[in-house]
């Protein structure tokens, strides 16, 4: 695993990530965030490695100057698709104007696919410096992350430095939760939160999470046209749609482990076109999921989310 040009600071971050291959050996990650590309410099990158026998699973490239690859740190399974996902840290990436804020990139182990971006938000602050996998630190469900910003002033105090316990999933600003999920089993009910950042137009990581469903079940999100707080009663649960479609098609299947109360958790990208006539617009949604523990037998619905682009 040496690195292949001179000043890419191959192995600036390590980290193990667990088995991203699912050939049973544990995989490992590592960072260059000298890395040079063509007419840029320092984009930066980071690479898995199959433990098992040293073949490249996975590259992420950096962007201009972003050094892609100061750190990087397993992440838990982020997604809850079961197999674990990365941690990537860019600290001189630049964030809305804002030159080297700093960015930590969340991808998928088992894709590569980015399900998520932590910025930092003030100049220089270098977010990203360092990165480690926190576990679920907020009992949500979904495993967080502890990112550090030592070039941070908080405080007023000139390069004091910061450092964040981050949940990947909330509610974002211009979102509103209602309505009541019901408990299925281990008297858990279904919460319903989003992920990927705040819901602009063009945002194409923006989806929606469930968690704490039951563990291993398939799970369904559901659109409607207009909010319905007062609930359809469904024998025990309440559908808080009006007018409600299924928002994708194939249901999604929960982390496991199979069967085990509240263990269960997905997460569904839905990307959000970048059309200005999107902007100010409202979309409802909930999810279900299976369960024979809840009180109508078959399954156990979430609180709902409205969500407005903007
Ligand atoms: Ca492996
Ligand atoms: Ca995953
Ligand atoms: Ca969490």
């Amino acid at each position: 695993m040496d690195g292949i040009g001179a000043n890419q600071a191959w192995g600036a971050s390590v980290s193990g990530t667990g088995d991203v291959n699912g050939d049973g050996a544990p995989d490992v990650l590592v960072g260059a965030p000298g890395a040079y590309g063509f007419w840029v410099t320092q984009p930066g990158r980071a690479r898995i490695f199959s433990g098992a026998d040293g073949t490249v699973l996975r590259t992420f490239l950096g962007t201009n100057g972003d050094q892609l690859g100061k750190s990087v740190s397993r992440a838990g399974d982020v997604d809850g698709d079961g197999t674990p996902d990365v941690a990537i840290g860019a600290p001189t990436a630049d964030v809305g104007g804002e030159t080297d804020a700093g960015v930590v990139r969340i991808h998928s182990g088992a894709s590569g696919a980015l399900l998520s971006t932590l910025t930092g938000s003030l100049f220089s602050d270098l977010f990203g410096t360092s990165v480690a996998g926190a576990g679920d630190v907020n009992a949500d469900g979904i495993p967080d992350l502890v990112v550090a910003a030592p070039y941070a002033d908080p405080g007023g105090f000139d390069e004091a430095g910061q450092v964040k316990l981050l949940s990947v999933a909330g509610i974002p600003p211009g979102s509103t939760p209602f309505g009541t999920g019901c408990a299925g089993t281990g008297g858990i009910a279904p919460s319903i939160a989003a992920f990927g950042g705040p819901p602009g137009a063009g945002n194409p990581t923006f989806g929606l999470a469930v968690t704490r469903g039951l563990g291993g079940a398939p799970a369904l999100l559901f659109l409607g046209s207009l909010p319905y707080p007062a609930g359809l009663p469904l024998g025990g649960c309440s559908l808080h749609l009006d007018g409600a479609v299924l928002a994708v098609p194939p249901p999604a299947f929960l982390s496991g482990p199979f069967g085990s109360a509240g263990a269960g958790h997905r997460l569904q990208g839905l990307p959000i076109p970048g059309d200005p006539a999107l902007v100010g617009a409202s979309a409802h949604f909930q999810w279900a999921v299976l369960d024979l523990g809840s009180p109508n037998g078959l399954f156990t619905t979430s609180d709902a989310l409205s969500v407005t682009v903007f």
